[in-house]
């Protein structure tokens, strides 16, 4: 059963069936102001931090999303009314056509009905704190049409604990007022506490007050003065506020109407400026298309051409989109992450950042300088740290968008909380974010760069990595493996003083970056030294974690291996194995074992599962993992996220069609028509699926805000099709199914476009026999062009 389909061209996903299991997100925004919302245009929207400055309310986890960003239509002749989104009214899906078009940070949502055809399209400009509801109506009956059109927000607490759980302040705290056709809401023991929200028309009646517009014993879907046909004109200092503008309309047979709405961050005074450039929808159209060539570029960087539609469709468009978009929006704004947190994880931004270097260099740069601040001089990241607390530039300061009276500058010991906080993975990511960004854009000198440390003194960049690398080679237990610490990648597999095999190898796969790049730049006494590392580390876990037929997953602190042939629950996990291969310490021999057993115990119809069986009785030696339901997230769920290393080491291997058999499991696009079974949306990876041990094995929860989208784009586009950057050369390494007959992608790399065209006429999965570029042979890769040059590379595997 499918709910939509894409829409490649627009680079849209169309939502034709409005009713979906659960709700289908999109993100609007791409700078400080954000929007979260679904096919319903149900949703909030934040300024710079959804935890501590929410503009419009959320009630989370309720059993249906409420409120959003809403325009009621009513025909003021009958007093029917119903909302340019399915939801808030609900009508009849029979008697009703809906439509939602999910684009590139944008939103279009569309309605039939009564005669009457109305969009409305939400969208924030490019660099300006506003969101515009651009609405079209038309009236398509043979009729004149009296209607009114009205707007619906409800204004949020700003800071999110405050908006639920604690409103005895806050109430009484709050205001709105209206002038002007403009609505003013404020909080009123903040120092910039204010919203506006506008529109094109002089209004014909407003309410600023949530209840009063909606009526006692009322909501959403039947607001009171919607009902009745006039607002009430009401506004106070306290309460609960909302954002009402009602306009009365009389449409012509055929004739059609251009409106706008603004929300906006500020005092009333922003708003008349906006109001006025928005009034004219010439400036909503080039504000638009500015958006969208944003996205044009961004895509631009690198688009394929496959056999494989759905890899067409979730490289060149989704993917991308969901990797930008946990970058810049961190990963706690969502309807499940519902602005509870906000600030940097140490490894799930190293690893965002990595995957948006060709796309995002700038942000990706930005991140690294960010990450390097929250290092420690042992070489340990914090795992959650506001970039702010180590920003020169807001030494001393409050964040400008926080509440002054409530939010402390946090001290030293609040900042770092030592070793306990510290997981053994986190800063070894970082590694291979600095070296992409560098094979990416060529910046060396970022190397040489003083950052500071989070615990106090500063360094270079490229110190900052041997921190890193030092603090893994002195974290280990007794067989020289990384010690867990708090967790590794694996939130709920928590070591402690045992040793995980995961961390082992990505201390390898880290060594391995920093190698390439030492050697690179000439670095002969580092490149001893840290080759005498690596050489340990691979003997260690060569000696102490083989099992067989595939690698364990760690070793508890009183010495009990887990991941062992012998184990009844937790026998095989993804991560030791797809990492002791895509590193690099795993032999030919073992490396086909390890992954030929990741098929076997791992391989479902919709992916790779984390672990199995999932465990069944708690271990607290082994962690949390061992408290959650089997077949649930970390516990033998399909976890997304790790998937793409499966993929990179099968690629690896140089076995194409089991590469391609695990990526094709997973896709989401894959699953469009089995949505009864999915329920979320099929353009974003979800950071889980529910596993075989589960009863709803095959749905997906937790869209967008996952890492997964990243690493699928970063290891379908490097080590699939096999397209990657080094320090002075591109390489094309492809690793395909063995009849693909060839295919194409176009690479922006330092300035150059390469059109490169591959060739598969022997049906192999691996393997370069030429390669040409401009008719001209070359030697296995492809030197640095000019910037501004285009090129033709010709591949042909065999
Ligand atoms: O690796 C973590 C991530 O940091 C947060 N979400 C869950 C993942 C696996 O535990």
């Amino acid at each position: 059963m499918r709910y939509g389909y894409f829409d490649d061209e627009n680079r849209e996903y169309v939502i034709d069936h409005v009713n979906t299991p659960v709700p289908w997100t999109n993100y609007i925004g791409v700078n400080d102001m954000c929007a979260v919302l679904s096919q319903s245009a149900d949703g909030y929207v934040f300024y710079k931090s959804p935890q501590y400055h929410r503009i419009t309310r959320f009630r989370p986890n309720a059993p249906i999303s409420r409120p959003g960003h809403y325009v009621y239509l009513r025909d003021d002749d009958t007093g029917e009314y119903w909302s340019i989104s399915w939801q808030p009214v609900g009508k009849d899906l029979t008697k009703a056509k809906y439509e939602c078009r999910h684009g590139l940070s944008y939103s279009k949502y569309s309605c039939e009905y009564n005669g009457i055809s109305a969009c409305q399209t939400i969208f924030i400009p490019l660099n300006e704190p506003v969101e515009l509801w651009d609405v079209v109506l038309k009236n398509n009956s043979s009729r004149p049409r009296c209607l009114s059109i009205y707007s619906y927000i409800e204004f949020s607490f700003h800071q999110i604990d405050m908006d639920n759980q604690n409103f005895q302040m806050s109430l009484y705290a709050s205001g709105s007022s209206y002038a002007d056709g403009i609505i003013e809401y404020d909080l009123y023991y903040e120092e910039s506490g204010y919203q506006w929200f506008t529109s094109s028309f002089e209004p014909d009646g407003f309410d600023c007050l949530r209840d009063r517009f909606l009526g006692a014993y009322r909501d959403e879907r039947n607001p009171i003065a919607v009902e009745r046909g006039e607002c009430t004109g009401s506004f106070e200092k306290t309460g609960n506020h909302c954002a009402a503008l009602q306009k009365k309309l009389v449409l012509q047979p055929g004739q059609d109407i251009r409106i706008a709405f603004l929300l906006g961050e500020g005092k009333r005074e922003t708003a008349a400026p906006m109001r006025e450039k928005y009034s004219d929808p010439a400036n909503v159209d080039r504000a638009f298309s500015d958006l969208a060539a944003f996205w044009d570029e961004k895509l631009s960087k690198l688009q394929v051409n496959t056999p494989n539609q759905g890899m067409n469709t979730s490289l060149n468009i989704w993917n991308l989109y969901q990797a930008e978009v946990n970058i810049m929006f961190s990963r706690f704004a969502s309807f499940i992450e519902v602005g509870g947190r906000t600030g940097l994880g140490f490894r799930d931004t190293s690893q965002d950042a990595m995957t948006i270097a060709s796309s995002n260099p700038e942000k990706c740069r930005q991140r690294i300088i960010e990450l390097c601040r929250g290092l420690t001089q042992q070489g340990y990241g914090l795992h959650l740290f506001q970039p702010e607390w180590f920003d020169p530039e807001f030494q001393g300061k409050q964040q400008s968008f926080k509440s002054p009276t409530v939010i402390p500058t946090p001290s030293m010991e609040e900042k770092v909380h030592g070793i306990k906080d510290a997981c053994s993975d986190d800063a070894l990511w970082l590694i291979a974010a600095i070296s992409e960004y560098i094979k990416e854009t060529g910046e060396v000198s970022l190397l040489d760069e003083m950052v500071t440390y989070a615990d106090g003194g500063e360094g270079t960049v490229y110190q900052h990595m041997m921190r890193i690398l030092d603090f893994s080679a002195e974290q280990v237990g007794a067989t020289g493996i990384c010690k867990g610490l708090r967790a590794d990648w694996n939130d709920c597999l928590n070591l402690g003083g045992g040793e995980s095999a995961m961390v082992s190898f990505l201390h390898y796969w880290a060594l391995q970056h920093f190698l390439a790049l030492s050697r690179f730049i000439g670095k002969t006494e580092e490149v001893e030294k840290y080759e005498k590392m690596a050489a340990k580390v691979k003997k260690a876990c060569n000696d102490n974690l083989w099992d067989g037929e595939w690698y364990i997953r760690g070793i508890t602190g009183s010495g009990r291996k887990i991941g062992t042939h012998d184990d009844k629950e937790g026998k095989v996990h993804i991560e030791s194995n797809a990492w002791a291969v895509f590193s690099g310490v795993a032999d030919l021999d073992r490396a086909v074992k390890a992954m030929d057993s990741v098929d076997k115990y791992l391989y479902t119809r919709y992916g790779l599962m984390l672990n199995a069986p999932s465990y069944t009785k708690s271990d607290d030696e082994i962690g949390f993992v061992t408290r959650v339901y089997p077949g649930v997230k970390e516990n033998g769920s399909i976890f997304s996220h790790p998937n793409p290393w499966a993929w990179c080491a099968e690629a690896a291997l140089g076995r194409g069609d089991r590469a391609m058999k695990f990526y094709n499991a997973l896709l989401p696009y894959n699953q469009n028509d089995k949505i009864e079974v999915r329920q979320s949306e099929p353009y974003s990876y979800c950071q889980f699926v529910m596993g075989k041990d589960h009863t709803a094995f095959g749905r997906a929860r937790h869209p967008f805000m996952t890492g997964s989208g990243g690493w699928a784009y970063f290891a379908a586009t490097r080590y699939l099709l096999g397209v990657r950057p080094d320090f002075d050369h591109l390489i094309v390494d492809p690793c395909i199914p063995k009849d693909w007959g060839s295919f194409d992608v176009t690479r922006v790399w330092r300035g150059a476009v390469y059109r490169i065209h591959v060739e598969n006429p022997c049906g192999v999965s691996k393997g370069v026999k030429t390669m040409e570029m401009d008719g001209k042979t070359l030697s296995g890769w492809i030197p640095v062009q000019k910037a501004g040059t285009q090129h033709s590379v010709h591949v042909v595997m065999g």
